[in-house]
């Protein structure tokens, strides 16, 4: 078998998305995630001047070679764009491999390890009231695990509250929207949110929470501490992770979970964590992360020391990045649990899918490949539309991370 062309769908169903679709000799096709959210037409580039022109006429089957080849080969390794070039193409060859042999991806991974993937979802709120009242909704909708997001008194937005309860979505404006934050005020709030849904919900649900890389270590731990008696399944990127040693000071202090990763796209951004034992969670994904070749990599690593996966999912990762997700972890044995936001309909129909969701956890299907496709005539409909993820500063109009 051979590669004989490779082509690059952007669409925008009421949110970017690239998708790349590698075409064989023998009509069999892959599909491949790599959306990188606010900055979609650098991977495009990259896919399209860079990779497709090296794939063509070589065996779809050697996916390991195709990867170093990728990796290795470029010479400038690592980082988010090129890391979601290589994984959108390695994506596409495992679909290739999986329809090719006539079997769902996770039994070529390694077969089922579990019936069912465990997921959460999000519930957020302008204030505890709202938040508190979303949670009851996602329990009633079945979930078994939610992160729970609020506004800040004295903050006029947040990260994770959205004005669409079920469809978050923060790359909102065609040029970067300014945030304030304060995290004085966030501190002070949050215990107050986590102590409200124990007593309302008890500990019978997970509840997560996202501190979106705004701490420093220390502030880190007093959250962590604080946060302590309402058991959290996990605090998620409490600190910027470029340092990873950050890490040694919030574990001493806390025995809150803690949870990272969504932005890390190379092992190696992970192993000091992992080696160390300074997380409990390691949240890649398929898309950010290289693709399933580095990202079953990561998680062998992760299993050595006892740290689970929790792979990201938020809307910016198309329904195809959600697809492959669930077959790894299906497969994989260190599983924690899987982030589901829900994508629009729109997004639905113009990628259609045979996972599904019930009783808390998603499903699999049975179709040989990774079970989802693109409708590209439905695609063609919703051009490219630019839009930015939001920039955030102190009260004092420092610049800070979003
Ligand atoms: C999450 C994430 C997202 C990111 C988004 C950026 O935990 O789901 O933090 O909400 O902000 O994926 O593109
Ligand atoms: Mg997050």
């Amino acid at each position: 078998m051979q590669i004989i062309s490779g082509k690059v769908i952007v669409t925008c169903p009421g949110r970017n998305f690239v998708t790349l679709k590698l075409e064989t000799d023998e009509g069999i096709y892959g599909i491949g995630d790599a959306t990188l959210n606010g900055r979609e037409q650098a991977v495009v580039a990259y896919l399209q001047e860079h990779v497709i022109p090296c794939l063509t006429g070589r065996d779809p089957h050697q996916v390991e070679d195709t990867w170093q080849y990728l990796y290795r080969g470029a010479y400038w390794r690592r980082g988010p764009v090129t890391m979601c070039a290589i994984a959108a193409v390695d994506t596409a060859l495992w679909d290739i491999k999986a329809k090719a042999a006539g079997l769902p991806l996770y039994q070529l991974l390694g077969g089922r390890s579990r019936q069912a993937v465990l997921v959460y979802g999000h519930a957020n709120g302008r204030d505890i009231d709202e938040t508190a009242e979303q949670v009851g909704k996602y329990i009633d909708m079945g979930y078994r695990a939610i992160r729970a997001q609020c506004g800040v008194p004295g903050l006029a937005s947040t990260y994770g509250v959205a004005a669409d309860k079920l469809f978050y979505e923060p790359a909102d404006a065609d040029l970067p929207t300014e945030n304030t934050w304060s995290t004085e005020k966030y501190l002070l709030h949050v215990p107050q949110l986590f102590e409200r849904l124990r007593n309302e919900f008890g500990f019978g649900p997970h509840l997560l929470h996202d501190a979106h890389h705004r701490l420093t270590p220390i502030e880190a731990a007093r959250l962590g501490r604080d946060l302590e008696p309402y058991r959290l399944f996990w605090l998620e990127d409490s600190v910027a992770c470029e340092n990873q040693q950050s890490f040694r000071l919030i574990r001493q202090h806390t025995t809150t979970p803690l949870a990272v990763g969504e932005v890390f796209n190379s092992i190696y951004d992970c192993q000091q964590l992992i080696a160390e034992q300074l997380i409990d969670y390691i949240r890649t994904s398929v898309v950010h992360a290289g693709g399933i070749t580095q990202l079953r990599r990561i998680a062998s690593l992760a299993e050595l020391y006892h740290v689970r996966t929790g792979c990201h999912g938020a809307t910016d990762l198309s329904p195809v990045c959600m697809g492959v997700a669930l077959h790894f972890d299906t497969w994989v044995p260190n599983f924690g649990i899987q982030e589901y936001m829900r994508h629009s309909e729109a997004t639905d129909e113009v990628f259609p899918h045979d996972y599904h969701f019930a009783d808390g956890y998603l499903h699999t299907g049975e179709t040989p490949g990774h079970g989802v496709d693109i409708d590209e005539a439905l695609a063609a409909k919703y051009p490219y539309q630019r839009a930015f993820l939001p920039v955030n500063r102190l009260e004092d109009g420092t610049m800070f991370n979003w």
